[in-house]
């Protein structure tokens, strides 16, 4: 069987990712649908050898034979398109932040919860990029050991700005002002990601909190989270440092995760080997390096995590989600 399919936002940075992805993964797709807005109408974009023409998204773009919709278009289409294809029994992945925390919506990682794609009201929320390469880690180790806290510390990549944030890096290493960051990103590191919050936190420190909280259902988990902007172009990365309830073995960790699905552990420091943004870039797996004892608590880890946030933090994770409603017999038409 194959699925009519539709890329809200084909034209922007995640959208171009998420026909790559359904490319090279041999998604069922039979016919294709990319929306934009009216700017990008009538141009075309290729997607399994053939050309397919860019429609603007309207009230009545869902009016059709459509099994997917992938959003990738601002929280403010989606809040209004999405419930408009919904609707129209058209099942909706979105990576915007507009549905992430209504608990009427799944927010999911295949990796991690699955389960919770099951009784979905045709909208399922991608989570965060730096929450999802987060949670992928997190996930054997909290079913080992049980997390008690989390400290969220993230190096990030300005693609996670789109086009805006790449050109500012781009012309900044050239001399040319910023336009897009409050501050220089080149050659420079910015501790705010988002817009601030009256607690004094980004919304995106929030979102890490949050959502991992959501994805791991364990609503009152302690967390804390400093997120900053650095000059890489794609792949983010972090610094995740945990406490847990429960004691371990510091050389059981290593097989744990490796053994954990979507993940590549990458930690040999004797020969300089741990995650780099530069070597994972274009990949679809979240990798993990650097593990040792936190020594100044009595069941303490810290790890570095690293992803390639358009991939694995975006489009690799939507069509993850879309593949596991095809296999579960989740399509609503
Ligand atoms: P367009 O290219 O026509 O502006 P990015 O995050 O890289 O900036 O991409 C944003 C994506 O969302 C683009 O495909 C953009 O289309 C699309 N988009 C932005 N605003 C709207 C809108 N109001 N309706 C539909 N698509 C939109
Ligand atoms: C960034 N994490 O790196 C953001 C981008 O909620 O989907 C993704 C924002 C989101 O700027």
């Amino acid at each position: 069987k194959k699925y009519n399919v539709a890329v809200v936002g084909a034209t922007g940075l995640v959208g171009q990712k998420v026909l790559e992805v359904l490319e090279e993964q041999n998604f069922p797709v039979d016919n294709l649908y990319p929306l934009a807005s009216s700017r990008s109408a009538g141009k075309e974009v290729s997607f399994n050898g053939k050309n397919w023409v860019v429609e603007e998204l309207t009230d009545t773009s869902f009016e059709r034979d459509i099994h997917i919709a992938i959003f990738s278009a601002g929280g403010g289409t989606s809040l209004k398109y999405a419930p408009i294809a919904a609707k129209n029994n058209v099942v909706v992945v979105d990576n915007s932040s507009a549905w992430r925390m209504d608990p009427q919506v799944p927010l999911v990682v295949p990796e991690v919860n699955p389960e919770d794609l099951k009784n979905h009201k045709n909208i399922i929320a991608n989570p965060n990029c730096s929450t999802i390469q987060a949670v992928v880690a997190l996930k054997p180790l909290h079913e080992a050991y049980k997390i008690k806290r989390i400290v969220y510390s993230t190096y990030q990549a300005v693609s996670g700005s789109g086009v805006k944030g790449f050109k500012d890096l781009e012309e900044g290493v050239q001399g040319k002002v910023n336009q897009f960051y409050p501050h220089q990103i080149a050659y420079n590191c910015i501790p705010h990601i988002d817009v601030f919050l009256d607690n004094g936190y980004t919304k995106e420190e929030m979102k890490m909190i949050e959502e991992t909280r959501k994805i791991l259902h364990e609503p009152a988990l302690a967390i804390t989270a400093t997120t900053v902007r650095v000059p890489v172009y794609y792949g983010h990365s972090e610094s995740v440092n945990l406490e847990f309830e429960n004691s371990f073995d510091l050389k059981d960790i290593r097989p744990l995760l490796e053994n954990a699905p979507g993940i590549v552990v990458q930690d040999d420091v004797a020969n300089n080997i741990y995650p780099l943004a530069r070597n994972a870039e274009g990949k679809n797996e979240v990798f993990v390096g650097r593990i040792r004892r936190d020594e100044s608590v009595s069941s303490g880890l810290n790890i570095w995590v690293v992803a390639d946030n358009i991939r694995k933090g975006a489009a690799t994770n939507a069509v993850q989600i879309a593949e596991l409603l095809i296999q579960n017999n989740l399509i609503s038409r």
